[in-house]
């Protein structure tokens, strides 16, 4: 099994990298925010839960975040995952290596201005619920406060590979495409 997590402030270009990362080489990507948008709308008995705590921005208890994603791990016939948006704090880091129990192999963390994130959140209109100047505010609070341990943790196994996360979506994915080709051979 091939793992690699991405970790970033809201609108850094996550699902837009992890897009191209999957037509160039194939991986599956899991969104922990999409897998939780899927969950509340289902009738669900933490679809309320999921609904109120993604509008405040903060972050959903791991045991409901980790579940979706090894249901889903389990579920596909691949073994190339990209884990989109997730771990955003430390309790979410520990959940998921009890679950997988190794290390992942590679974990991105897209280096992105406040400016910017909020300009292409707020630019998206797709409808999300989250993307409001004031829910971003938010978002961009709790991501400030809780990711820094996460990307040390990486950082000090070796595992971190910081993206500038600033350019075109082409220019960014030449920075992450070399990552991904180190691992093809
Ligand atoms: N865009 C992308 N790249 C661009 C570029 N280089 N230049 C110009 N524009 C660019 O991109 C955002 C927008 O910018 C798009 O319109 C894109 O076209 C454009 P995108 O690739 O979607 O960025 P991404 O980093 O994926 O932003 P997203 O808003 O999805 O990140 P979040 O981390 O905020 O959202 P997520 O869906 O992961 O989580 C939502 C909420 O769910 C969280 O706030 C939280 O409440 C909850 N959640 C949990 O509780 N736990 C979890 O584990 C995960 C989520
Ligand atoms: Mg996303």
């Amino acid at each position: 099994m091939f793992t690699c997590l991405l970790i970033g402030g809201p609108g850094s270009g996550k699902g837009t990298q992890c897009a191209k990362i999957v037509e160039t080489f194939g991986h599956v990507h899991l969104s922990a925010g999409e897998l939780l948008r899927r969950e509340l709308i289902s009738n669900s008995e933490c679809a309320a839960m999921i609904l109120n705590t993604i509008k405040e921005g903060k972050i959903v208890p791991s045991e409901v975040t980790v579940k979706l994603i090894q249901k889903e791990m389990e579920s596909i016939d691949n073994h190339k995952f990209l884990i989109d948006g997730f771990p955003r704090n430390e309790e979410n880091r520990k959940a998921f290596e009890k679950i997988i129990r190794a290390d992942p192999d590679v974990v991105l963390f897209f280096d992105c201005p406040e400016e910017e994130m909020v300009k292409r959140v707020l630019n998206r209109n797709e409808g999300r619920v989250d993307d409001n100047k004031e829910t971003v505010k938010k978002r961009l609070e709790v991501f400030y406060a809780s990711h820094l341990p996460v990307i040390n943790y990486y950082s000090q196994k070796g595992k971190l590979y910081k993206i500038e996360a600033v350019g075109t979506e082409d220019e960014i994915f030449e920075r992450v495409r070399p990552v991904f080709a180190a691992f093809e051979v």
